[in-house]
């Protein structure tokens, strides 16, 4: 059975993803930004003024997958990060001042612990590089 209400089970879930139970809202986050199939939420912990994470609805673990599988949702995650950059005051919608990174940690050498895809999006400080 589904486990809130009547809803159906959401296709592409992985039911042990953390980032997947945040898309179905089981676990609370402090959603900033969402598209029909992207979301977007702040890091719970920040390593910069701005660091929200933003994550395709549907699981896939790494930029690499998903562009093999959906370049579409890629581009779509792309986009809903530089909204919420926008949207943060970290850029301009036609320019690039005062800017924001955006980094997707993929795999153990990259420190990635969740391993459904998200876009850091960093802002608000001066960033260093290289990043460590
Ligand atoms: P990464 O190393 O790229 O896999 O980073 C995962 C990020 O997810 C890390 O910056 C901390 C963040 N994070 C972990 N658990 C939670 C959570 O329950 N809620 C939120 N909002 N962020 C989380």
């Amino acid at each position: 059975a589904a486990p809130h209400g009547s809803a159906p089970p959401r296709v592409g879930r992985v039911n042990d993803c953390l980032f997947c139970r945040i898309v179905a809202r089981e676990i609370p986050a402090d959603v900033v930004h969402e598209t029909d199939r992207t979301l977007a939420f702040r890091d719970v912990n920040p390593q910069a003024p701005t660091h929200v994470l933003v994550v395709p609805k549907e699981h896939h673990a790494t930029a690499g997958l998903l562009v093999g599988a959906d370049p579409q949702l890629l581009a779509d995650v792309v986009a809903s990060a530089h909204a919420v950059a926008v949207q943060e005051g970290l850029v301009t919608d036609d320019g690039a001042e005062p800017g924001y990174r955006l980094v997707a940690n993929t795999g153990p050498a990259a420190g990635q612990t969740v391993h459904h895809l998200h876009l850091h999006v960093l802002g608000g400080r001066p960033l260093t590089w290289p990043p460590g």
